[in-house]
């Protein structure tokens, strides 16, 4: 059974423009867990997808605040794709979903906001593996 619930959990911050823009986020206003690691990925190759995991814990919240990027998002059941573009609208990343990040340009910057201390063992990185816990608790979740 497909939810149609999206997986696409845009937040809009504020930009305040006065001689440049400025962009706060905090929390719980926007942020709606507690942030113990930042991190961003600049100088990205514009041919090589980033991503290609699920978190088995952590979200993240992620903005691209120079340039911009498509996201693909996949909960084992549904596949949707969102273009960032906007310093002032994030997205809020889920644990358990399958994404991927392509199209960087030379300028793109991407921040990103995470709920958990980087742990390899949080990773997913094999897809098939990803699908079998995904459609675990998606059984679960739709009592089917
Ligand atoms: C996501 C995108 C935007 C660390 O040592 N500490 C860290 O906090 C992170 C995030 C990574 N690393 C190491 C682990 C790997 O050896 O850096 C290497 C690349 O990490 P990763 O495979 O996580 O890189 P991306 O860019 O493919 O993915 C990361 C996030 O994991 C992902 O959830 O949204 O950045």
């Amino acid at each position: 059974m497909k939810s149609k619930k999206s997986l696409i959990h845009l937040i809009n911050i504020p930009k305040i423009s006065d001689d440049c823009y400025l962009c706060f986020a905090q929390n719980p206003d926007h942020i709606p867990f507690t942030v113990k690691r930042i991190y961003y990925i600049l100088k990205a190759q514009p041919s090589l997808p980033r991503g290609s995991h699920a978190h088995r814990k952590t979200q993240q919240i992620l903005f691209c605040i120079q340039g911009n990027i498509t996201m693909s998002l996949d909960d084992g059941m549904k596949k949707e794709e969102v273009i960032l573009d906007r310093p002032e609208v994030g997205i809020i990343l889920d644990k358990m979903i399958w994404h991927e990040m392509h199209n960087f340009q030379k300028d793109t910057i991407l921040l990103v906001l995470a709920s958990r201390k980087y742990e390899e063992k949080d990773y997913i990185r094999n897809y098939n593996q990803f699908l079998a816990i995904a459609n675990g608790q998606n059984k679960k979740t739709n009592k089917i």
